[in-house]
C-alpha cells in the first residue's frame, strides 16, 4: 500500500500554531499544484478514482473525514482529523472519500498540474492496471 501519515512539525506559541510544508524537504515531492476542498456534504462520496502519474498530501486543516484507500489487493480506511498530519498517497492508489464532518476542509499538495486524462475513474480499469 503505497500511503503513509506524515506526523508534520509544528511551530507553536501563545500567539498560535503554524506548519510549513516545502518541496522535496517535508513533502517527499516537488510542489506543483496546491488546491482545497471545502462546503464538503457528510452524506456525500468524493474521489472514486485513482492516478496513473500523481503524488499527493493530503490534510484536514479543519474537521474530519474518511478515506478508502485500495492498492488493487488490499483496503484499507484511515480517519483524517489533524492538521499536523499529513496523508501521503502515492501513484495507482485507489481513493474513496466520505463520512466528512460539518465544515471540514481538507488542503491538498500535488505532484503535477491537473491532469484530467491521468485519472482512471473506473475500478475494473483501475484492478487491470495493477493486476
Ligand atoms: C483527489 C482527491 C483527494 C480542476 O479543474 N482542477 C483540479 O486541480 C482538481 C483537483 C479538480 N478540478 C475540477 C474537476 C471537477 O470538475 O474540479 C471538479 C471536482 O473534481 P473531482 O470530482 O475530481 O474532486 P474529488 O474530490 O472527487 O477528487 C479530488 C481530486 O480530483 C483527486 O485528485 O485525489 O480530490
Amino acid at each position: 500500500m503505497d500511503y503513509k501519515l506524515i506526523d508534520m512539525t509544528v511551530f507553536g506559541d501563545r500567539r498560535g500554531k503554524l506548519i510549513s510544508l516545502e518541496g522535496n524537504k517535508n513533502v517527499p515531492f516537488d510542489i506543483k499544484r496546491v488546491y482545497y476542498i471545502f462546503d464538503t456534504i457528510p452524506d456525500e462520496e468524493r474521489g472514486k478514482h485513482a492516478h496513473k502519474d500523481l503524488e499527493q498530501i493530503i490534510v484536514a486543516i479543519d474537521g474530519a473525514c474518511e478515506f478508502v484507500l485500495d492498492d488493487g489487493q488490499f483496503r484499507e480506511t484511515i480517519w483524517l482529523n489533524r492538521p499536523d498530519v499529513g496523508l501521503y498517497i502515492g501513484k495507482n492508489m485507489w481513493r474513496e472519500m466520505r463520512h466528512f464532518s460539518y465544515g471540514c476542509k481538507l488542503m491538498i499538495l500535488a505532484s503535477d498540474y491537473y491532469k484530467p486524462e491521468e485519472y482512471i475513474r473506473n475500478y475494473d480499469e483501475f484492478l487491470k492496471g495493477v493486476g
